[in-house]
């Protein structure tokens, strides 16, 4: 068949949240190099020139949503984002089957020692170039002579081999479960959701995200102090940071700067790592991929249903004075309703939740002093494998942003925040949307809901992977 398919441009929208971006496509071999070059973009310039590192990503996400293998440069050559460098690059593959200069990149020993360094938990591009500065070209060479106080890097480096050990959606569901179980008691009524890339329907991950909120406003006040006492009296915790909530309403109208290293916002929230026992990760092993996929969604479903029922149970009734807020599964459609708050934000912080507050920043501000020394924790390791884990808690009414912004990709939320900021006169974040032609805010009680309020198809989790 000599047919010329036809250009692929004239169908492809601007913006990566206006297109299908999904985990599998057809390609990989152009996208694996473009993400090289990003990668090696982002290292070797600074953190404030993001921008040529950005040039791939733009590229790399467009090629992700067509429909086919792309199979002459002349099918994208006037798509916006896919710029000179890129083409070059996706025609000498085209050509030869591979790229020159990616090759030379990967052999780089300057970039194979960057990214050896910036795996480790804490270590940015800043840090890794001293390291290499210094001479060390191994982890073990790190952990001998940094001297650095930062527990993250502390534990990072105690525990860099579990830490870059891909975890598995089998891994990912058993900590939800654990939280859950420990949210069911301090927080009963609580929604839990996977965020991440798991939510998108990756089978591995660097982290486990999981996003927290409850049905009434003030509940959530107090709660992520008293989880944590909850997980670590059971001996789960290793080592974390509590980060208190820095969100004020005048957020929502200022332009902030997108981050190159993923979005900054302001919710309250754990940054730590957990111990998952072995036989987790062993048992997800043997299954196959397809199955762990569906057994991850349906849990999804049920965990939904779970928290239908509390709130049914809890006789959570919609009148005027409550907002309700839907989220569609599958076929089922999960009702969340907001209550009238009995409590009163500014008392609801008790002494002793103070207490706990300050103890918890007390030790997260140091070393984690209260779970031991790391490399005396790894010396004695027992049979299970450490986790890094996002615990972040949102108020009801800022959770579906939340969710959207929690789930990614990172390259979407930033498409979708310059898309609402160009096209719409609006500000996007995870905390809500702001529509600058009104003066107002928009608010959403469904992830579908902040799609309508910026004009958007709606795009499932597992399209969203740019
Ligand atoms: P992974 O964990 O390597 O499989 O990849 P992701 O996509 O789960 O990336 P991760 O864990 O760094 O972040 C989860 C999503 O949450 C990501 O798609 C963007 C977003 N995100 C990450 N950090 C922040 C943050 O500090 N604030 C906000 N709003 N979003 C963030
Ligand atoms: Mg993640």
């Amino acid at each position: 068949n000599n047919q010329v398919a036809p250009p692929v441009s004239a169908r492809i929208p601007d913006y990566a949240c206006q297109r299908h971006t999904p985990l599998q496509h057809h390609n990989t071999k152009f996208t694996d190099a473009l993400e090289i070059l990003e990668k090696y973009a982002d290292l070797r310039y600074d953190d404030q020139d993001y921008s040529r590192a950005l040039a791939f990503r733009r590229a790399s996400c467009v090629l992700k949503s067509l429909s086919r293998p792309l199979s002459r440069l002349s099918e994208i050559q006037n798509v916006t984002h896919i710029g000179s460098h890129s083409q070059k690059v996706i025609q000498e593959i085209l050509e030869d089957g591979t790229s020159e200069e990616v090759e030379k990149i990967c052999a780089d020993p300057w970039f194979q020692k960057m990214k050896l360094f910036t795996a480790i938990f804490g270590i940015g591009p800043a840090r890794a170039k001293e390291f290499i500065a210094k001479g060390w070209s191994s982890i073990q060479e790190v952990r001998d002579g940094c001297t650095s106080s930062d527990w993250r890097i502390q534990w990072g480096l105690a525990f860099h081999e579990d830490l870059t050990t891909p975890v598995t959606r089998a891994e990912a569901d058993y900590i939800l479960g654990v939280v859950r179980r420990h949210v069911d008691r301090v927080l009963p009524g609580a929604v839990m959701e996977l965020t991440g890339g798991f939510r998108r329907g990756k089978q591995t991950g660097h982290d486990v995200d999981i996003l927290i909120m409850h049905p009434l406003e003030n509940k959530i006040i107090g709660a992520l102090p008293r989880l944590l006492q909850s997980l670590q009296s059971h001996d789960i915790v290793l080592c974390g940071r509590h980060e208190r909530s820095t969100y004020h309403e005048e957020l929502l109208t200022q332009n902030t700067k997108l981050s190159p290293r993923g979005q900054l916002d302001h919710f309250e929230k754990w940054i730590g790592i957990i111990k998952v026992p072995n036989k987790i990760r062993i048992k997800n092993d043997q299954s196959d991929k397809t199955s762990s996929h569906q057994l991850g969604n349906n849990k999804c479903n049920t965990d939904m249903k779970e928290n239908k029922d509390k709130c049914e149970n809890r006789n959570f009734q919609s009148d005027k004075n409550t907002d309700s807020c839907k989220r569609d599964v599958g076929n089922e459609s999960v009702l969340y309703q907001r209550q009238e708050d009995t409590l009163d934000s500014g008392s609801a912080i008790s002494d002793s939740l103070e207490d706990v507050w300050e103890s918890l920043d007390k030790a997260s501000s140091s070393s984690s002093p209260s779970h031991g020394n790391p490399r005396e924790v790894k010396a004695s390791q027992g049979d299970w494998i450490a986790r890094r884990v996002d615990l972040i808690i949102s108020p009801f009414s800022q959770f579906f942003y939340a969710l959207v912004g929690w789930t990614g990709s990172k390259q979407f939320n930033r498409d979708a925040r310059t898309y609402a900021e160009r096209e719409m006169n609006m500000k996007l974040s995870s905390h809500g949307l702001y529509d600058f032609n009104q003066g107002k805010q928009l608010v959403a009680s469904s992830e579908r809901e902040v799609f309508d309020n910026l004009k958007l198809p709606y795009f499932e989790p597992q399209d969203r992977n740019c």
